[in-house]
């Protein structure tokens, strides 16, 4: 049974105070906070078995191999993979999208056609643009409608026969738009592209299933989803992760090495140069043990109850207006009329609720809506709706300091 008050006892931070008023932690779309069950596996790590892996005979290099590559496991049952080395466990998903973009500096023609949603973000329209550069392919936008959603008619239409990638989130960090990527895949695939999905801001949300879905790429972030920063993972259907050349030389990704030639390993460590983040990884899969221990419906549950609320209680506030109204997940970007988002968001600061605000690294959007940002409150399964009549509350004392 989904108990809110327990499950907030598993998060230490969640008690502490911000300018003598206690947190209300509502920047979960930055990155999520970390229960206890997570940080013990990391300080277990480096009390108890910090070693490097895949190479020691000594008894701590095999415990800490075994713990990374059970994690891996976990990862990989998680989003249905059919394979652990189709699981490449990288620095996050940043690093998860260059591995990819650089990849197909080797494979993209002049003149072939990518597609980007214009929901997406920088991480996953930068990459792009440097590849397009490269090899002189062209980008091309899926646009978006007022209500933040795609606008799929385009989208159709812009596939061909020279598409060759499309990209996409699964969910919108700046609006918390769920994309229909389903409609995305199986449409790219009817003309030979291949999808990649971002799903950093799906991740603490939904539990997606690679298979069913039948992806390509698929990417996130163990950071926002109660794990570690540092660390997340590029899912990859074998022979389209075979087909990519490594993104860094170094230890770890070879198999034989001479000065006359160098030969590669297989996956996943083929992806994987140098020492990883060994604990991260670990902690990893202690942070995805912990979300479906919740359950991830009880977890949707607990989000759409605070989103319906927050947007209710947030639309009565005169004069604010909230961007992205179609389906999604627990994020409300919001301004207030005649006030910069930065101004609101130091006051709130101020009374201890935490929010980002600015372009959310997705400046298109706010490009879109003519707007320089936007007040992001985005929720987890730890927030409550009491938390929401603070932001309210703080919301309209910061209007009538600064209207
Ligand atoms: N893609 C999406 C959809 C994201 O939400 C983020 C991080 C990234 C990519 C990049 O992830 P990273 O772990 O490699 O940095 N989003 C945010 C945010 O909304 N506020 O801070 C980070």
């Amino acid at each position: 049974m989904f108990n809110i008050e327990k499950i907030r006892e598993d998060f230490p931070i969640l008690k502490r105070e911000v300018h003598g008023k206690p947190l209300v932690y509502f920047d979960n779309g930055a990155t999520s906070q970390t229960p206890q069950i997570v940080i013990d596996a990391i300080v277990d790590y480096y009390s108890n078995y910090n070693a490097n892996i895949h190479r020691g005979v000594h008894t701590l290099s095999q415990e800490a191999t075994d713990k990374y590559e059970e994690a891996r496991i976990k990862i990989q049952k998680h989003f249905n993979a059919k394979n652990s080395y189709e699981i490449i466990l990288t620095a996050g998903t940043t690093h998860s999208i260059n591995i990819v973009a650089s990849g197909y500096a080797s494979i993209l023609k002049k003149g072939d056609e990518i597609l980007v949603s214009a929901l997406e973000h920088h991480s996953n329209i930068v990459p792009w643009q440097m590849l397009c550069e490269k090899v002189g392919a062209i980008l091309k936008v899926i646009p978006m409608e007022n209500d933040g959603s795609l606008n799929m008619e385009t989208y159709h239409g812009l596939l061909n026969s020279q598409t060759k990638l499309v990209f996409c989130n699964h969910v919108s960090n700046a609006l918390g738009t769920i994309n229909p990527i389903k409609e995305i895949i199986d449409a790219a695939h009817k003309v030979g592209a291949k999808v990649l999905v971002d799903g950093a801001q799906a991740c603490p949300h939904i539990k997606p299933d690679v298979q069913e879905l039948d992806v390509d790429y698929y990417v996130a972030s163990a950071h926002k989803m109660c794990g570690p920063t540092g660390v997340g993972l590029l899912y990859g259907k074998e022979e389209l992760l075979n087909l990519l050349p490594p993104y860094q030389g170094g230890g770890e990704m070879i198999e034989t090495v001479t000065f006359e030639k160098t030969t590669y390993a297989g996956l996943p460590h083929k992806f994987e140069a140098g020492t990883p983040n060994i604990c991260g990884g670990i902690a990893f899969g202690v942070a995805i043990d912990y979300m479906n221990a919740i359950g991830f419906d009880e977890i949707a549950k607990q989000e759409e109850e605070l989103l319906a609320y927050g947007t209710k209680e947030l639309e009565k506030i005169e004069g604010l207006k909230i961007y992205g109204t179609s389906h999604k997940t627990s994020v409300i970007s919001f301004n207030i009329e005649g006030v910069h988002p930065y101004d609101v968001g130091t006051i709130l600061d101020k009374l201890g609720i935490a929010v980002r605000t600015g372009h959310h690294c997705a400046q298109p959007i706010m490009d879109y809506f003519c707007i320089p940002g936007t007040i992001r409150a985005s929720f987890a399964f730890y927030n409550t709706k009491e938390e929401i009549d603070q932001l309210v509350n703080a919301v309209k004392k910061a209007q009538m300091m600064l209207v």
